[in-house]
This record gives structure tokens, C-alpha cells and sequence, in this order.
């Protein structure tokens, strides 16, 4: 049995293996029946699949199968964290935490593979922060205990087992774990906002079913290099889903916790773009405000933003949808080969295609300008391309629309409707936080530089040419001090959405960004509004240089430090698209 196929085997032991041990998850609680063209969007609730636990004492997280959890799939397989507190049962539970808490749990695997959880963004010692070397094996439990000491944010956890990531991940093992401090609070209650009702996590997730509306994951090796696309978009588990809302402030707390998929999201009404109100980023909130028409989510990343309906009438509908993108999979192109990728299996999974090494961005094509754009269902024969040789990377029309969604397709993933009743007009206010300056960052002095360069070699990733082996540590950071990390894409590569566990950082600039991406910057360094925050995950495009400020010294773990960074396209992850990375002992040793 090959390693692959032997993979493929545990996880269809895991997710059979253990279905009789645990009691089944009420399928019917979740068979809901359509409404006006849509599902209600399932939002947090006190217990069930991702409600809301602010924990008291310890905590058991037992990641187990939960088939038929998945809202209006019944006989579906399932992965999720269970949990109960006061008699509440909880499936993926919501955590919510306040900054200064001791957080206490025990995950406990009822899988039948090694699984750990990550806490993505969450300041852990790197004993607690689900690296790989400290996955447990099925059976067997793994206590957590850390003090949460982030500022307020939107985080999440998902497993970390090298190799398994993205099956466990994809299968649902994921939520959110979301910080409160003083700053948050007092916000919320300006804002008027409730967890749950107008402050509400949508995590973003897409799926493949098959007839039976079962979920399917077995990414082609061509999947695996490219990454896996569903064909169907999830948020909080269900598609085609409804807010019904009051004419009012809402804050969206976006999760993109696809194991491939790069969102381009806009909010549109009638046709026409509606502004978002940037909030916060990865790690907490940004400085003030910022106005936004679209933005990119890469997988691993958050935004929140502010969505002001207190203007809008009743029986309005928003639509929250992806805006067509060029995704930019150049992994073949300028070689002339094109091989490997197969010919475009239908006209729109040839919408996925890259585009033979050509920035696309501010093409016109036809006559038409297209800032960005292409056409997700046109037919590459379709396409008159003035001036370019559009022969090579033909055969680049690979098949990862998989019969569905290209990723750079237009589709709505949530629409909002805006019900009766008097409007309440709230005030956004001028500052959100007192988040350190940027500018002090870059006029500091930045110890070191370092470069990762990330390029295909063969059909797989490396950064700098490595990719993963789990007891070398090729990165050892020897002072806790402020260090400038520039992660370098290729040209001829995709993008990387890249992600360093442990040390919350800046982003500093964005050199040589494809036209759709600098169109959105916001300053000469060319940063995007959503790299104004602090971050923990950055979308890499190709042919970009993003420079990162990173301090060593904050959060002072005690002794030495082993952490990763990796890509979290989750399939590049599993692929070996990661590195470990040492940190030398800090003053608490
Ligand atoms: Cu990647």
C-alpha cells in the first residue's frame, strides 16, 4: 500500500471507525427546508454545531466523526471538536475567551489517526501550539493550558497532524476561538453589537458532495499541487444561506477556512457595489476605519468589517459574493510545456486556468476593460487576447472547477436581507484602536533580514528550496529581537497564502504585486487595508516580495522555541510546504 493510499484508508477509517462509539448527531435538527430561495444562515447559538462557549474550568475537546452534523446533509461524514459545559452539547464550539483567562481543556482523539489542534494566531508556547511533533495517536488525550494573552481578535483552531491537515480540516474540524479585552468591549457596547446576533463569525468553507450529498475529499496529485476546490461554498455549514437582518450596525467576523479557495469578496445591492467598513484584521483590530469595495481573503486569513444597513429599506437584499479574479495558478507558464495539468475539462473549469504568464490585470480584452477580471466561464478559444501569443499554457485549463466553482468565478456565498422595523443609526467611531504605529516599526532598527523564496520544483513547493522535515529546524532565530522576514513568490508559481505560527507580525510592503492586487493598496508601500492590523497569515501573489516586521521578543516565551511556518494552502501544507523554525531561549528562560 502506498503512503498516499494508506492515508487515504485512515481517513476513511477515521471517518467511519468511531461512528458507533459516539452517540449520532440528531440529523434531523438540521434537515432545513428552503426559504425564499435560501437556507437561514445558521448563527451561533447557546449549544449544536458551532454555539457559543465561553469556558469555565476545564474543557474536554474530543475530535470525533459527528455524521449528519452538517446542516441539511444527513447521511454526510463529519469530523468535530465535542464538547459539553453545563449540560450544553457543542459541536465545533465557538470559544470565547477573555484576554488574562487561563485557558484549561484536554483535547482527547476519538479519531482513528494522530490528530492536534492549533491555535492559529493564538500566543501559545510551542508545546501548546499543535506542532506536529506532538501529535497524539488515536486514543489518546493531549492537555492544553495557556494563558490568552492576545488582544482582542478573531482566531481559530484546526488540527495539525503532518500530512492530515487538510482531510481533518476539510472533514470539519475548525472554529473559531475569538478574544475580548477591555478595548473590544467597550467597542461592542458603542457599537451596539452582540456575539451571535449582529457581531457574527461566518466561517467560509468549500465543499465537494457527492449524489448522496456526502462530502468527498481525494485531491488529484494535480489537487494536491495546485490545491482542492469544492464546488459548493459553505458558511457555518450550510450554502445558499439567508441573514435576515434589522436595519442596523452588523460586524462580519470572515473566516476563510477553505483548505485552497482565495475569496475576492464584495458587498453588492441592486447590482451596485456597497461599502464595507474594515475592522480588523488576523489579530485584532486595525487603528480606524477604512472604507472597502472588495478584498482578498486567502485561506488561514480574517477580516471583520462593519456593514451599516441602518439606511437600508425593508426588504433590501445584500448579496456578500466573490468578484471575478484572476487566481493566478502561473506554476506552468512562460515554460511552454503546460503539462501536467490535462486539458480544460468543461468551459468552466477553464475558468481556474492561469493565464500563460501574463499579468491579466488591466488587460482589455475585446474592447473591454477588465481591471483584474477574466471571464470564469469563457472558453480560452473565446478569448482574444490582442497582442499576446495565447498559445502557450492552453493546456493549462486544468480541472479544479471540478464541474462547479472556479475560483475566480462570480458567486454569492451570503445574502442579507433586511426585515421591518425603525432604523438604528449608530456611529462608527474615528479610532477602533490604539494599535502601535507603523511607521515606528519601519523606522526601527530590524536585526535581520531574511528571505524565503517560494517556487515549485517538480509538483511540489518548497520555500527556499526546503520543504518539511520534522526533526530540522533550518530557520534558528538567535536573538529576541525585531527581524524583517520578505517572503519572494516566484513569477511563475500561484499564490501562497503564508502563515508563521508563534509571533504575531506587520506587513511593511508589497513589492511587484499583480495589478488586481495594487489597485487596492493604500500607501506607497503598496499594503492593502487588510495588511493594516496585526497579522498571523499573508496571501503572497506571484512574482510578489512581502516584507513582514516580526518581533522575537513579544510574545517571551519560556526557552527555546520550535514553531512553523508554513503555507496554508492546506494541501501544500500536507505536501511539505513548511518549515520549522527555532527561537533562542528569552529572558524567562
Ligand atoms: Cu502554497
Amino acid at each position: 500500500m502506498s503512503a498516499l493510499t494508506r492515508r487515504e484508508f485512515l481517513k476513511q477509517a477515521a471517518l467511519t471507525g468511531l461512528a458507533l462509539s459516539l452517540p449520532s448527531w440528531p440529523a434531523t435538527a438540521w434537515s432545513l427546508p428552503k426559504k425564499n430561495g435560501g437556507n437561514p444562515l445558521p448563527l451561533p447559538g447557546p449549544s449544536g454545531l458551532y454555539g457559543l462557549l465561553a469556558p469555565e474550568g476545564r474543557l474536554t475537546l474530543t475530535a470525533a466523526p459527528a455524521q449528519g452534523a452538517l446542516p441539511g446533509r444527513p447521511g454526510s461524514p463529519f469530523l468535530a471538536y465535542h464538547a459539553t459545559q453545563n449540560g450544553a452539547v457543542f459541536l465545533n464550539p465557538i470559544l470565547r475567551l477573555q484576554r488574562g483567562q487561563d485557558f484549561q481543556a484536554e483535547m482527547v482523539n476519538s479519531l482513528t489517526e494522530p490528530t492536534i489542534i492549533h491555535w492559529h494566531g493564538v500566543d501559545t508556547d510551542w508545546r501548546q501550539s499543535g506542532h506536529p511533533l506532538l501529535a497524539v495517536p488515536p486514543g489518546e488525550r493531549f492537555p492544553i493550558r495557556f494563558p490568552v494573552t492576545n488582544r482582542a481578535g478573531t482566531y481559530w483552531y484546526h488540527p495539525h497532524p503532518h500530512g492530515l491537515t487538510g482531510p481533518q480540516t476539510y472533514f470539519g474540524l475548525a472554529s473559531f476561538f475569538l478574544v475580548e479585552d477591555e478595548e473590544e468591549r467597550a467597542l461592542a457596547q458603542d457599537l451596539g453589537l452582540e456575539l451571535g446576533l449582529t457581531d457574527i463569525p461566518l466561517l467560509l468553507q468549500d465543499k465537494r458532495f457527492d449524489a448522496k450529498g456526502h462530502l468527498v475529499y481525494a485531491p488529484s496529485a494535480e489537487e494536491k499541487f495546485m490545491g482542492s476546490l469544492g464546488d459548493t461554498v459553505l458558511v457555518n455549514g450550510l450554502d445558499q444561506a439567508v441573514l435576515t437582518a434589522s436595519r442596523r450596525l452588523y460586524r462580519l467576523r470572515l473566516l476563510n477556512g477553505s483548505t485552497a479557495r482565495i475569496f475576492h469578496l464584495e458587498l453588492t445591492s441592486q447590482g451596485q457595489p456597497q461599502p464595507m467598513v474594515l475592522m480588523g484584521t488576523d489579530a485584532g483590530l486595525i487603528g480606524s476605519p477604512v472604507s472597502m469595495e472588495r478584498f482578498f481573503l486567502a485561506p488561514g486569513e480574517r477580516v471583520e468589517i462593519l456593514v451599516d444597513l441602518s439606511r437600508a429599506k425593508e426588504g433590501q437584499e445584500f448579496v456578500l459574493a466573490n468578484r471575478p479574479f484572476d487566481p493566478m495558478h502561473q506554476e506552468m507558464d512562460m515554460a511552454g510545456h503546460g503539462g501536467g495539468h490535462g486539458e480544460a475539462k468543461s468551459p468552466a473549469a477553464a475558468g481556474h486556468a492561469g493565464m500563460g504568464g501574463m499579468d491579466m490585470s488591466g488587460m482589455k480584452m475585446d474592447g473591454m476593460d477588465m481591471p483584474g477580471m477574466k471571464m470564469p466561464n469563457m472558453k480560452k478559444d473565446d478569448m482574444k487576447m490582442g497582442g499576446h501569443d495565447n498559445a502557450q499554457g492552453d493546456a493549462h485549463g486544468d480541472a479544479h472547477g471540478q464541474g462547479g466553482l472556479a475560483e475566480g468565478a462570480a458567486y454569492p456565498l451570503l445574502r442579507i436581507q433586511v426585515g421591518p422595523g425603525p432604523a438604528q443609526v449608530r456611529k462608527i467611531p474615528a479610532i477602533f484602536s490604539s494599535l502601535p504605529d507603523l511607521s515606528a516599526i519601519q523606522t526601527g532598527s530590524l536585526a535581520n533580514t531574511r528571505d524565503f523564496t517560494l517556487a515549485a520544483r517538480g509538483q511540489e513547493w518548497t520555500i527556499s528550496g526546503l520543504t518539511y522535515a520534522m526533526h530540522e529546524t533550518p530557520v534558528r532565530v538567535e536573538a529576541r529581537e525585531p527581524e524583517r522576514w520578505r517572503f519572494v513568490n516566484q513569477v511563475r508559481s500561484m499564490p501562497h497564502p503564508m502563515h508563521v505560527h508563534g509571533y504575531p507580525f506587520r506587513v511593511l510592503s508589497r513589492q511587484g504585486s499583480p495589478a488586481q492586487v495594487k489597485g487596492l493598496a493604500v500607501n506607497p508601500s503598496g499594503i492593502l487595508p487588510t495588511d493594516l492590523g496585526f497579522k498571523d497569515t499573508v496571501l503572497v501573489w506571484p512574482g510578489e516580495t512581502v516584507s513582514l516586521a516580526l518581533d522575537f521578543s513579544t510574545p517571551d516565551y519560556a526557552g527555546e522555541q520550535t514553531f512553523l511556518m508554513h503555507c496554508h494552502n492546506l494541501e501544500h501544507e500536507d505536501q511539505g510546504m513548511m518549515l520549522n523554525f527555532t527561537v533562542a531561549e528569552g529572558t524567562k528562560s
